[in-house]
């Protein structure tokens, strides 16, 4: 039976569409209050129906009590079907991205036939909106950003690159404050999940009123949710919700590790501290006589409750508070020990820098070797190379290598296609000539899941191939890697020597960190490489040392952490079966 929530959908629906279509008022506006009475009545409307009261209902006259009546009976309302044969009902898709009345989809869908938000995202993006009368560029700006809002209000988690920028803006603004001693990113954002629900942000400060007054008068926040003492809530203009905590600083440590959690790792973190006579809370250990311990850093309530010092990223209770207690927690890779890069591109594909531009950008940020691995030749969209093409760039890499000399070791290679018929897109005794093998798949990656495996396979066992790239596909948030039998996968790695990616870019994060953790555990290297496009992506790098380390990657299971030597040595002489 149609619940009250389903029938004020739709008369919100039909709201929506006639006041695109440019009815009145007053109209519409019976549709809406009909729609809020529904779902403010305390019983079932259908049960109103059977008694025959449905008028009784406020604001339900005849008409829409017999629209009701309708689609209690049918399940069905020919009136909407009418409706949204005229206007598509996609359109009320678009009336929920703020800042976006019913005026302006009417004006899209009139000059420019755009009925979803995809389309209108898409005409954004090409500049198409900004030319429409009423419009400019800014408001085409607002509307790419009322789109962006309108997709976290609906899967809910932000991408962990989308909500680190902004996080690190909040901390600087907050850290500028008079009477704040120190300000960290606690939560999920601080053990680096790869998506984060909302912002949660800790302030040592000995006096909170003034710190909530300024970050809740930010100018870009759009509403406050909650404001207690030491705890304010808001969201963002640009849909991302954050919450500060204020604590005093010699109760810093126990308020940032509960706010840093996960909640499983501080259940955990809370039974140790009962073993040691202490109840733990946000402010506090208090011994059994009442008395507290203050702990003003993290590091001093591990050491009190018996534990060594644990890292965010590991705290999801994974078993870190077991390795902490039998002193076998692996000791976590760097961002600082990654020393070179062994995934990137250039213009000579679909990347936005030359080699030349590259390398300056990868030596400035102190790498000693990079790869440069272009598309190779059936990727279409991503220009891939002609074997012609793939020889003249060895010239070119040949001549800058001898300029670069001293500065950063230069390999040729190709990201190399893994095509959908499980062949690889180079012959064998081209992959001989190049430094480096990354391959990757990229189309196709729908097949069932024996197919695309073996595909995979494919590329694994090919001696010439030395990392599989970004080995899922995956996006973050919404598109799902191919369906690999990940547990044959990292088998066939570990046997053949074939080391597996933690693609940095922070929209794949792949392998993720369970995955890349299940690999180390079945002996697979692993290359931590940022599938650089342009010279800034270098910087994508600790995105994905932060999953490594989620995955208690050491130093050691990580290729790029290797002296160049060695890592020389390995690539140009594998250990193979
Ligand atoms: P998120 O925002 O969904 O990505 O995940 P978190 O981990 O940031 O979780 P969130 O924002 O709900 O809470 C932030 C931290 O606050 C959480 O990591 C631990 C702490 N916390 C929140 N609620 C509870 C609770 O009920 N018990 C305990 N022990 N800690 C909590
Ligand atoms: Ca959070
Ligand atoms: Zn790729």
């Amino acid at each position: 039976m149609i619940n009250n929530r389903e029938l004020a959908n739709t008369f919100t629906l039909i709201a929506d569409l006639l006041e695109i279509k440019g009815e009145n008022f007053y109209k519409t506006n019976a549709y809406r209050k009909a729609a809020e009475n529904l779902l403010e009545l305390s019983q079932e409307a259908h049960q109103i129906w059977e008694d025959g009261e449905l008028q009784s209902i406020p604001g339900v006259g005849k008409a829409i009590a017999d629209k009701i009546d309708e689609l209690l009976r049918t399940g069905e309302l020919e009136f909407l079907n009418r409706l949204t044969a005229e206007v598509p009902a996609s359109l009320a898709e678009m009336v929920k991205i703020p800042d976006l009345g019913p005026k302006k989809v009417k004006l899209f869908w009139d000059e420019l036939g755009i009925t979803t938000v995809e389309e209108l995202a898409e005409a954004a993006k090409a500049g198409k909106l900004a030319d429409l009368p009423g419009m400019g560029e800014k408001s085409q700006a607002r509307v790419l950003a009322g789109i962006e809002a309108l997709g976290r209000r609906q899967t809910g988690r932000i991408p962990l690159g989308d909500a680190w920028g902004f996080g690190q803006s909040q901390l600087m603004f907050l850290r500028a404050l008079p009477g704040v001693a120190a300000a960290e990113m606690a939560g999920s954002l601080r053990r680096m999940r790869d998506t984060i629900g909302d912002l949660d942000i800790l302030v040592a400060a000995e006096d909170s009123e003034p710190v909530m007054e300024a970050f809740s008068s930010q100018p870009n926040i759009s509403h406050i949710e909650g404001r207690g003492p030491t705890k304010t809530s808001v969201e963002f203009s640009n849909g991302l919700r954050a919450q500060v905590w204020v604590h005093p600083p010699q109760r810093f440590g126990t308020a940032l590790q509960y706010a840093t959690g996960s909640k499983d790792h501080n259940v955990r973190v809370r039974e140790q501290a009962l073993k040691k006579g202490f109840s733990l809370s946000e402010h506090a250990l208090t011994r059994e006589d009442g008395t507290e311990l203050l702990c003003a850093s993290e590091e001093e309530v591990y050491q009190a409750v018996g534990l060594p010092f644990i890292p965010p990223e590991l705290r999801e209770d994974r078993g870190e508070v077991q390795a902490g207690l039998a002193g076998t927690l692996p000791r976590l890779i760097k961002v600082a020990n990654i020393l070179s890069d062994l995934h990137t591109h250039s213009t000579w594909s679909d990347g936005r820098g030359s080699i030349r531009e590259m390398a300056e950008a990868a030596i400035a940020r102190g790498r000693k070797m990079l790869a440069v691995t272009d598309h190779s030749q059936s990727l279409g969209i991503g220009n891939g190379l002609s074997i012609e093409r793939l020889m003249a760039q060895k010239e070119e890499i040949n001549q800058l290598r001898q300029e670069f000399q001293g500065q950063i070791t230069l390999l040729h290679g190709t990201e190399m296609e893994i095509k959908a018929d499980g062949t690889l897109d180079y012959p064998d005794e081209i992959l001989a000539q190049l430094d480096i093998v990354v391959a990757s798949l990229h189309v196709a990656m729908r097949q069932p899941r024996e197919q695309v495996t073996e595909r995979m396979l494919t590329a694994i066992r090919n001696p010439h191939v030395d990392i599989i790239g970004h080995p899922t596909n995956r996006l973050i948030p919404d598109r799902a890697g191919a369906d690999l039998d990940m547990e044959v996968i990292f088998q066939a790695a570990a046997e053949h020597g074939t080391a597996l990616e933690i693609n940095a870019n922070p929209q794949r994060l792949d392998l993720n960190d369970i995955h890349a953790r299940r690999a180390i555990e079945l002996g697979v290297l692993l290359a931590v490489d940022t599938d650089a496009h342009a010279p800034e992506h270098f910087d994508f790098l600790p995105f994905g040392v932060a999953t490594a380390r989620r995955a208690w990657a050491a130093k050691e299971n990580v290729i790029n952490t290797w002296p160049v030597e060695k890592l020389l040595g390995w690539l140009e002489n594998r250990p193979h079966p």
